[in-house]
């Protein structure tokens, strides 16, 4: 069996070239943010970015990843992220109506930059909301301690802003005003 270390340190290494940076290994990615799985091996075994990674291997990590965070096209030939790009990608996610309230963790040293400017997808394509506390909560500690903000999503949406489901559950909006932020 795989070690838990090696799923992460692969897992790692996808979030890197399906979010952000594919050129590391000279990777292209499709408008939609799909990468050919053969290819994307290929490339990344004559890179010194990761050492061993094989089809097995890539589908036990998008099998047992934690968030869901990737996904294999039903012909089993493409791979891409669910969620959390810097590059652009459109991954044609359709619009949904998101429950009253969404959540946001962040780190409290953060706050009062949000409080004033609102919440921005910083080097995201989207700012990333989640519909329980809990996850909020593992989110925001990843920068500090912890701090949930209560997002009126609902209201947003009256108003006329965009909220997309990702498919692993992350809700996805460009920018919240400091006015729809509850802390
Ligand atoms: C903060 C992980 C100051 C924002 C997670 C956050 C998520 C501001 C940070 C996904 C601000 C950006 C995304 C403002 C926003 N002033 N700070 N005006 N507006 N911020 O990592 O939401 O494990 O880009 O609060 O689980 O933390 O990688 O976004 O603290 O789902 O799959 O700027 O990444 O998923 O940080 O996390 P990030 P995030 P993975």
């Amino acid at each position: 069996m795989t070690s838990q270390n090696q799923l992460k340190h692969i897992s790692k290494f996808l979030s890197l070239v399906l979010r952000h940076k594919p050129e590391t290994i000279g990777l292209t990615l499709d408008p939609h943010g799909w990468a050919n799985i053969d290819e994307l091996i290929h490339k990344a075994s004559t890179s010194n970015e990761i050492e061993n990674i094989d089809r097995d291997l890539i589908q036990e990590v998008v099998d047992t990843n934690d968030k869901k965070r990737f996904i294999m096209s039903e012909d089993g030939q493409h791979i891409r992220a669910n969620q959390g790009h810097s590059i652009r990608v459109d991954l044609q996610l359709q619009p949904s109506v998101p429950p009253e309230f969404l959540y946001h963790g962040t780190a409290t040293r953060f706050l009062d930059s949000i409080i004033e400017q609102g919440l921005k997808p910083q080097q995201r394509q989207h700012v990333h909301l989640s519909a329980d506390t809990e996850t909020a909560v593992s989110v925001g500690k990843r920068y500090g301690k912890p701090v949930i903000l209560k997002i009126k999503a609902r209201l947003m949406y009256e108003q006329g802003y965009e909220f997309y489901l990702s498919e692993n559950g992350v809700w996805l909006t460009s920018y919240v005003l400091p006015e729809f932020i509850l802390s």
